[in-house]
Formats: C-alpha cells, sequence, structure tokens
C-alpha cells in the first residue's frame, strides 16, 4: 500500500502556504493598444441545492440529459472528487463562504445561525475592489454581509416557495411572481445587466444560488408531467437490508418505503382535497400556483392518484413505483436548473463577459436518487458526500479536462481569492485548487491525502446519526457517534457502493490502522477535537460514548 508513503495533512498545510499567496497574473490579461480588459476575473457561481452527479449527463449519469451542465464540463474541467465537508445545506454554505469547517465557522447544523461578522470570501473580494452579489437561496438566518446586493429567498425557514417565492431584499420582504428557478434567474441576469450597463470597471462575483432540486420537487409549468411516460433505471441497492453495516444505515428516517410522505413528497392529493384542507402543506404550495398552472398539476397527477389509490401497488412493488414518482419530479425541477445555466452562459457571451469569468457549477451536496432506497443526504456515503464542480474558464482551463484530485467545499474560498490576486488569510483551511486546475487537473505532489466530513445533525429530522470520517482515493473512514459508537471502513475500489464495512475484516486490518492514525492527523490539522474524546472529558462517568477501539 503506498499510502504510508505520502504528506501527512499536517506537513501539507505547511507546504501549501506558499502556494497561496501566488498573486494572480493580471497583466496577461492586458495587452498594448487594445481594450483594457478587467484586471481580476469576474465570478460566476452557480450552486443548486440538493443535485447530485447521478442527475448530470456529464458525470455519467443515465438519468437526464443536462446540456447546459455539459457545455460547462465539455467546456472547461469537471472534478471528479470535490467533497462537502457536512453535507447539509446551511453548514456546506458556511463552509464555502468562510474557507473553515464547521468547528471553525460556527454553522454546525441547519438550526445554527451564520455569525456573519466573520471574515467570508465575497467581503474579502468587495474589499479588493470587485461588485457583489447575492441572488437566491441562503439559509443562513443571518442577513447577508459583503455584498453589494442581494436578494435571497424567505419562508419554509428560508428554503424558499417553488411558486410565487418570497425574498429578504435588501432588507425588505417582497414576493415574487413566477417560479423560482426562472424569478432567481431574472434577477440574476437584471443584476449582470445592470453590472454592464453601469459601464462598471470592476469585475463581478455573481452567487447564482437556486433552491431546485430540493424537496419537494416541484417542477415549472412547462415540465409538469414531462416524464410521466419514462421509466427510469433503478439503482442496484434500491432494496439494500443494511447488514454488515453500523446501525445509522438502518436506524435513519429518510427512505422511500417508509419516511416518503403520501402529500408532501408523492403528491397525491386531488384538487377538491387540498381546497378542503387548506393547512395542509402540499395544498398550501399548491395554493401558491395560478389557476392555470393548478389545473395542468390536476390533470399530471391525476393518472398518479388513481394508480396509487387502485390498492394493486403493494411491497416491492410499490416501492419501485415510488422512487418512479421521485424521479419523475426531481428531474424535471433539475430541467429547469439546467436551462437557467444556459441563459445566464448566452447573456455572458452576448456581452462579451463569458470567457473574463470563472464560471462554476456545484450543488451545497450531492443527493440519494434511491441508492439504499433513500431519498435526502447527511450521510457520509458517496451520492451525497460527492458534490458536482465544473469550472469553465479558458483562460486557464483546457477545454474537455477531468480531474481526479480530492477537493473540499472549503477550497473554494481561497481558490476565488487566488484568482482574484487577493493574499488568502492564514486561517483559511482550505487550499486553492488553481495548482489543480493550471496543471490539467492533476494534483501536485503534496496534495492532500485525504478529506474530511463532520456531521452533526442529530437528533433531527431523517434521523441520520452523528458522524465524522475521512475519505482517500481509496477508502473511507466513518465513525458515527453520541447515542451510538461503531465504525466503518469501505474499500472504494471493490465497493463504490458501500456495502461491505470492512472495519474487522481480517484483511484489512493493515489499512483499518493506517486509517485510524490519518484521521488523528486529519483531525489535529483541521483543529477538530474528537467528539469522543471532547465528550469522555464533559461527560466524565457517564460514558454514552465508549472511544475508538484501536
Ligand atoms: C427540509 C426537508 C428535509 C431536508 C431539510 C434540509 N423537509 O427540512 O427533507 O433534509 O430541509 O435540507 S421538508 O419536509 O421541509 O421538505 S437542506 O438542503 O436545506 O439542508
Ligand atoms: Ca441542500
Amino acid at each position: 500500500m503506498t499510502l504510508m508513503t505520502k504528506k501527512t495533512i499536517s506537513e501539507m498545510a505547511k507546504s501549501a502556504t506558499p502556494l497561496l499567496a501566488v498573486p494572480f497574473a493580471a497583466a496577461a490579461l492586458v495587452s498594448c493598444g487594445e481594450k483594457q480588459q478587467p484586471k481580476q476575473p469576474n465570478i460566476l457561481f452557480i450552486m443548486t441545492d440538493d443535485h447530485t452527479t447521478q442527475a448530470m449527463s456529464c458525470y455519467g449519469g443515465r438519468l437526464i440529459e443536462t446540456p447546459n451542465m455539459d457545455r460547462l464540463a465539455r467546456e472547461g474541467m469537471r472534478f471528479d472528487n470535490c467533497y462537502a465537508t457536512n453535507a447539509l445545506s446551511g453548514p456546506s454554505r458556511a463552509c464555502i463562504l468562510t474557507g473553515k469547517f464547521s468547528h471553525e465557522n460556527g454553522f454546525t447544523d441547519n438550526a445554527s445561525r451564520f455569525n456573519g461578522d466573520q471574515q467570508t470570501f465575497p467581503k474579502l473580494l468587495q474589499q479588493a475592489g470587485y461588485e457583489t452579489a447575492m441572488i437566491g437561496k441562503w439559509h443562513l438566518i443571518s442577513d447577508p454581509q459583503g455584498f453589494d446586493f442581494w436578494s435571497v429567498l424567505s419562508g419554509q425557514e428560508e428554503q424558499g416557495d417553488y411558486y410565487n417565492p418570497g425574498f429578504w431584499e435588501m432588507g425588505k420582504e417582497i414576493t415574487e411572481t413566477g417560479y423560482v428557478t426562472d424569478v432567481i434567474t431574472s434577477k440574476a441576469l437584471s443584476w449582470l445587466e445592470s453590472h454592464q450597463k453601469a459601464k462598471d470597471s470592476r469585475p463581478f462575483c455573481l452567487m447564482f444560488h437556486h433552491k431546485a432540486p430540493h424537496r419537494n420537487w416541484m417542477p415549472a409549468p412547462e415540465h409538469l408531467g414531462q416524464f410521466n411516460d419514462t421509466v427510469f433505471p433503478e439503482p442496484d441497492n434500491l432494496f439494500d437490508d443494511y447488514s454488515d453495516r453500523c446501525p445509522a444505515a438502518a436506524e435513519q428516517d429518510m427512505s422511500l418505503a417508509k419516511t416518503f410522505t403520501e402529500d408532501w413528497d408523492l403528491k397525491l392529493m386531488t384538487r377538491e382535497e387540498m381546497l378542503k384542507n387548506p393547512d395542509n402543506r402540499l395544498a398550501k404550495v399548491y395554493s401558491r400556483m395560478p389557476e392555470d398552472v393548478q389545473h395542468k398539476w390536476d390533470s399530471v397527477y391525476a393518472g398518479r392518484i388513481a394508480e396509487y389509490r387502485s390498492g394493486r401497488l403493494k411491497g416491492r412493488e410499490l416501492l419501485r413505483w415510488k422512487y418512479q414518482q421521485y424521479m419523475r419530479d426531481y428531474l424535471a425541477t433539475v430541467l429547469s436548473v439546467d436551462e437557467s445555466i444556459g441563459k445566464v452562459l448566452d447573456a455572458l457571451e452576448k456581452t462579451g463577459e463569458l470567457d473574463n469569468t470563472i464560471v462554476v457549477y456545484t450543488s451545497d451536496q450531492g443527493f440519494f436518487l434511491g441508492e439504499h432506497g433513500w431519498f435526502d443526504k447527511r450521510f457520509m456515503y458517496e451520492e451525497c458526500q460527492r458534490m458536482p464542480l465544473l469550472v469553465r474558464y479558458p483562460k486557464a482551463i483546457k477545454a474537455g479536462t477531468v480531474s481526479d484530485a480530492l477537493c473540499m467545499n472549503v477550497d473554494f474560498a481561497p481558490t476565488f481569492l487566488d484568482y482574484a490576486g487577493v493574499e488568502v488569510p492564514s486561517d483559511i483551511q482550505g487550499t486553492s485548487l488553481r495548482p489543480v486546475i493550471e496543471n490539467d487537473g492533476e494534483a501536485p505532489a503534496d496534495w492532500r491525502e485525504a478529506v474530511y466530513y463532520h456531521y452533526y445533525e442529530y437528533p433531527a429530522e431523517h434521523s441520520v446519526k452523528r458522524h465524522y470520517g475521512i475519505r482517500t482515493k481509496d477508502f473511507k473512514l466513518i465513525h458515527f457517534y453520541n447515542d451510538i459508537d461503531c465504525w466503518e471502513l469501505y474499500d472504494e475500489t471493490k465497493d463504490p457502493q458501500e456495502i461491505h464495512n470492512v472495519y474487522d475484516v481480517p484483511e484489512y486490518s493493515e489499512t483499518r490502522k493506517y486509517m485510524l492514525s490519518l484521521i488523528d492527523s486529519v483531525q489535529t490539522a483541521y483543529g477538530d477535537v474528537d467528539p469522543c474524546e471532547h465528550e469522555k472529558v464533559l461527560f466524565k462517568g457517564d460514558r454514552r460514548y465508549v472511544g475508538r477501539t484501536e
């Protein structure tokens, strides 16, 4: 095994620092006699909510065509190993803004409130002369700081609504008319237009963040029913029995079989039923649609309701059926996101700004599309720990390159700062991806060996137990803790679906030993206190946790 020969994370953190300080070679963009180009690149940071790589054709997904995302991959770089450090909306967003892990930025779960006074990359870009804007899903409770303009979704505890969404815009509550993906897109286009019209010589940084494809997956009027005749391929492990793993997998509450609701998720309510039950959650969001869209909705879901109520669907067939309905709705919302990307790319192309802009496409985390029988995210398993990451910037990226470098969402902030020529503050924990980007996607020799993960939101919705872990190129080590003490080890090369926990398999004892020592050095380097050690101190005599077995 070659893992032992690589540098430890703490060594790597030290050696990476000089790379971060390299200023952007702005001069290369300006040549004599030509119209002065912006000194720093624009940044268009497109992020969606819960969009996963299985639902992107450029990642080889078998479920849907995403031509505009594919364009970004074709003209830019696709990252195959970019990971969330805490696969939940608010926490991931806080990690992205600060370049720091949850234990450092303080936003550990969705019940947190972001301390907006802390350092973020938009603030640093603004100070460095960027015009900055934040449009769409924010989900950090406190008001955005560091933006010249902001308009963020409000309502449903800041998840926003699919139809006629409310916004909290520069300190005012407003409601917009239309479908959320279109509304956010129009706002972004208007902002880009006003930036252009103002003949503002400043580069821009636009955070353009969609709600879709977040639960409860309500498609746009033009895509309602689009997949009603499509039968989607099922994941191999739709009927996972969770044997051979820690009890966390069996004890979650995010299964299509048990958790998926008839009303909110499957949308099995007729118009009459919704009008009679105006307090029902589905009825409430239905009432936000214009009447003509409601009628289209009724006709599209009538068949689904009849099929379900026929009583023919039972056992495995019922689960299969639920999976198909889930895919129909989820994927229809992705269609609008893809179109939105196309519109914004076209607009930038028209103004001649596209090639001066670093365009990034990502999602706050991945998502389960029926794998293990689940929807939602939270677990440190591949489908949701992995984030899509596409970057287009022809001045530095060779079209169509693919990177397998291990990246994390905390790397985004230093990457943007690096390209903007802003010195990366030493307290930022991520590493600029610029050396990877400018090396055709290859990680430099001293690149990190593992990415880190820590999920905290438990007890809570979906009952995913607290856990932390590391993932190297070949292995993943997870420790579930709190009301459980259980380790998992996966051999990603042999078991990419993460079905066989090899933590106690004798052939893996050396790997296990190595991964346990690696996680210690990773936690030390990033300053995360092992929660079990921490709790042992806090709860002397009340050992809810038994420490690790090694
Ligand atoms: C809502 C959803 C959950 C989801 C969280 C967090 N429930 O609470 O299914 O896990 O958001 O999502 S719902 O009944 O309101 O749809 S996150 O992406 O914002 O973190
Ligand atoms: Ca999310």
